[in-house]
């Protein structure tokens, strides 16, 4: 047996909470949450919202590493992205007129309209930009499997893994790694690569996935994965 095909059928223990998280490559995809300039960018919904848009920025940095670093291993890499038809004909009543803003998604914003498909606002920022052949989905709501084709494409793929960054920590990344996990998948989460508007919440939600035993999944940082997938 060569060393490629023993690298290759044999798992790599990620330090994590609760425990290593055992990486198998083959089985593997690193899924990027809602990276959107509408929810990172001064100007954009976030922060129009009243938000601090650094409290997400500080994401960026690792995850370009991260992705680079993954891109270089030759694995799966897939990006989401939240919004709306243009028509808004996919965005329920009850989510439009939340918050009771000013603004509202479907609304002109400094970005276009926001969180419509299309839209600049609604775009990855470029330092994320996706690849040719790196699938984008398209979300119209908080998890990334509701009404979206993630899951053909998963299973498709063989991928039984999925390592989760983006953003917000407690929001879009929380509904997706829970939806995962009851779809069978296992989902290792990256402290420094997911990011919340409130940093309180970011920190429990992080607790909250690796809580007894690891009921949604494990939590890991950046570094220990790019170690672990770097000959
Ligand atoms: N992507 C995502 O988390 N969407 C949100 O609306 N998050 C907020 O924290 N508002």
């Amino acid at each position: 047996m060569t060393g490629a095909i023993a690298r290759k059928d044999t798992a790599v223990a990620i330090a994590a909470q609760p425990y290593p998280f055992m990486l198998r490559r083959e089985a593997a995809a690193l899924l990027i949450i809602d990276m959107q300039r509408d929810f990172l960018e001064p100007g954009g919904f976030g922060e129009m919202l009243g938000n601090d848009v650094s409290q997400l920025r500080r994401t960026i940095e690792p995850n370009q590493k991260l992705l680079a670093a993954w891109r270089t291993a030759g694995l799966m890499a897939m990006h989401t992205r939240e919004g709306h038809r243009p028509d808004l004909a996919d965005l329920p009543p009850a989510k439009k007129e939340r918050g009771k803003g000013a603004m509202t998604i479907g609304d002109r914003g400094p970005m276009g309209r926001i969180l419509v498909r299309g839209e600049p606002g609604h775009d990855i920022i470029s330092e994320l930009a996706p690849r040719d052949g790196e699938p984008v989905i398209d979300k119209p709501g908080k998890g990334a499997f509701f009404a979206t084709d993630l899951h053909a494409i998963l299973q498709n793929s063989g991928v039984s893994q999925l390592v989760v960054t983006g953003v917000t920590t407690e929001v879009c990344v929380h509904t997706t790694v829970r939806e995962a996990n009851d779809r069978g998948y296992e989902c290792l989460v990256l402290d420094d690569c997911v990011g919340s508007y409130f940093p309180d919440f970011h920190a429990t939600a992080l607790k909250m996935i690796a809580a007894q035993g690891g009921i949604f999944g494990w939590v890991s940082s950046s570094d220990k994965v790019i170690e672990a997938i770097t000959e």
